[in-house]
């Protein structure tokens, strides 16, 4: 059986026998399944469907991926969203292994280390307008708790503790803790935990295939749904409202674009009522969308800004929450000795992910890949609608080097087929990433003119072979 076939191999990659140990007992198949594969609960992964079929990387190098059968596979989503940089790059590494061996670790509370503080001042002049301040978490769904803590504890310094309220948006991810579970708004990601945090409101996603199916880049239809934060407001009184926090361009739900305007009306509706307003662009940070930021890409700029996985092209678990001047400054105002926020992580701004993080940023410059995304744009998105009369696809959409492919269901097996594209991607050698009945591609910002055309014909491929 090909688990048996694969575990074997694996075994013997990763695990010498031990000194001692009983050769004859650790080649029985049955044991190593179960030491290999068994142990280790996946993450957002159907387990026991895996462990059946199970796909294992064991290399990757700049556009590829390489499984443990020796295939090459094209990674058409830079590993998840974060890769930008594509795989082992050797200034990361070499950055990382210099800065392990030099400094392993530093406390974050009350000792820094100059690597934090650089890194912060390289973030602030990249970040757009006065989010001049950094606070460094470990993932993104740190910096969503972190943001939102921020926004709250923002009102509490300035007098208005019943500023508590948070809104969201349907379909919104924002990592998986509690605060962003609550704020976010898809249903399989809420439904097994509970009622989540109190005041919490959302607004109408912006996703309407009667009006903007098949888009190119921002869809002309969509603005007014902005205009829901009025009735929101309405309801629960600005008075209670702390933020509302979106992703410029939904990703995890399958790339929802922001409609033209929409974006500019809802920082208009917070700014008028003194909502804050943060941006979650852990997907949408570091060049996805051709520039730095989304907020630069749109022109609109959030009070605050969540980041992650391209931070450090995914090499060592970071993020942060970028802060403007005058949300920081408030916490700024009481006797020198206060601790100013009571919040901070083990690993806040640790020296390898700083390390990491600086090379990045050198390679994103260096190499100009901001605006070497820009300018692959316009290829891409011929590419990417190349698909647009495939078989079963009701919708492509695209933005910056992202793309969202949607099919019709199959009868009563929501997401069935999309799964059926994806495994059918990687057999053909394409890394693609299912999010229900849509495939998703956002590819390292590296992919060449020639690796586009590729991931699409393998992608279109794919989908004639999928029922
Ligand atoms: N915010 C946004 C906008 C994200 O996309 C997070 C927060 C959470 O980040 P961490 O580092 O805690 O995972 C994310 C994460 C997918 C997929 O299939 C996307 C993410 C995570 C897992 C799967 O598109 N994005």
């Amino acid at each position: 059986m090909e688990c048996s076939k694969l575990a074997i191999r694996m075994h013997r990659i990763h695990r010498e026998t031990a000194p001692g140990e009983d050769e004859n007992l650790s080649r029985d198949p049955a044991i190593q399944i179960a030491n290999d594969l068994d142990a280790y609960w996946m993450p957002f992964t159907a387990n026991r469907q895996f462990k059946n079929a199970p796909r294992l990387f064991v290399k990757a190098k700049g556009m590829h991926y390489f499984m443990a059968d020796g295939r090459e596979i094209l990674d058409g989503t830079a590993g998840l969203w974060c890769v930008n940089a594509g795989h082992c790059r050797d200034e990361i590494t070499a950055a990382v292994a210099a800065q392990a061996a030099e400094l392993d670790y530093a406390t974050a509370f009350q000792i820094g280390h100059p690597k934090a503080f650089e890194l912060a001042r390289r973030l602030a002049a990249l970040a757009p307008g006065d989010l001049d301040h950094v606070f460094y978490v470990n993932s993104g769904s740190e910096a969503v708790e972190t943001a939102l803590k921020i926004a709250i504890a923002y009102h509490h310094v300035r007098g208005e503790p019943g500023r508590t309220r948070l809104i969201g948006r349907e379909r919104g991810y924002h990592g998986v803790n509690f605060g962003g579970m609550s704020v976010g708004g898809i249903g399989n990601n809420r439904r097994q935990f509970g009622a989540g945090l109190a005041g919490v409101d959302h607004l109408p996603h912006t996703h309407d295939l009667e009006h903007n199916a098949f888009s190119r880049g921002q869809p002309q239809w969509g603005a007014h749904l902005a205009d829901d934060l009025v009735r929101l407001i309405a309801l629960h009184d600005a008075s209670t409202i702390a933020a509302v926090i979106v992703e410029p361009m939904a990703g995890s739900t399958g790339v929802l674009v922001p409609p033209k305007g929409y974006l500019e009306r809802l920082a208009e509706i917070c700014h008028a009522h003194g909502i804050l307003l943060i941006f979650d662009e852990v997907i949408t940070g570091f060049g996805r969308l051709g520039a730095a930021f989304a907020a630069e890409r749109f022109g609109v700029l959030p009070d605050l800004m969540t980041i992650a996985k391209g931070l450090t092209n995914a090499v060592i678990p970071m993020g942060a929450v970028l802060v403007r001047e005058g949300v920081h400054d408030a916490f700024m105002k009481a006797p020198e000795a206060t601790v100013e926020l009571f919040h901070g992580y083990t690993y806040s701004g640790h020296p390898m992910a700083c390390a990491a993080a600086l090379a990045t940023l050198d390679i994103y410059d260096n190499d100009g890949l901001f605006a070497r995304a820009a300018s692959l744009e316009a290829y891409w998105e011929d590419a990417v609608h190349r698909l647009d009369g495939a078989a079963n696809v009701i919708d492509v959409r695209n933005i910056g080097i992202v793309a969202g492919i949607e099919f019709t269901s199959r009868d009563g097996k929501p997401g069935a087929r999309a799964y059926d594209v994806f495994t059918k991607c990687l057999e053909i050698g394409a890394l693609t990433r299912q999010a229900g009945e849509i495939i998703a591609l956002s590819p390292p910002l590296i992919i060449s003119e020639d690796e586009i055309d590729r991931l699409v014909a393998m992608v279109g491929e794919a989908i004639a072979a999928t029922p």
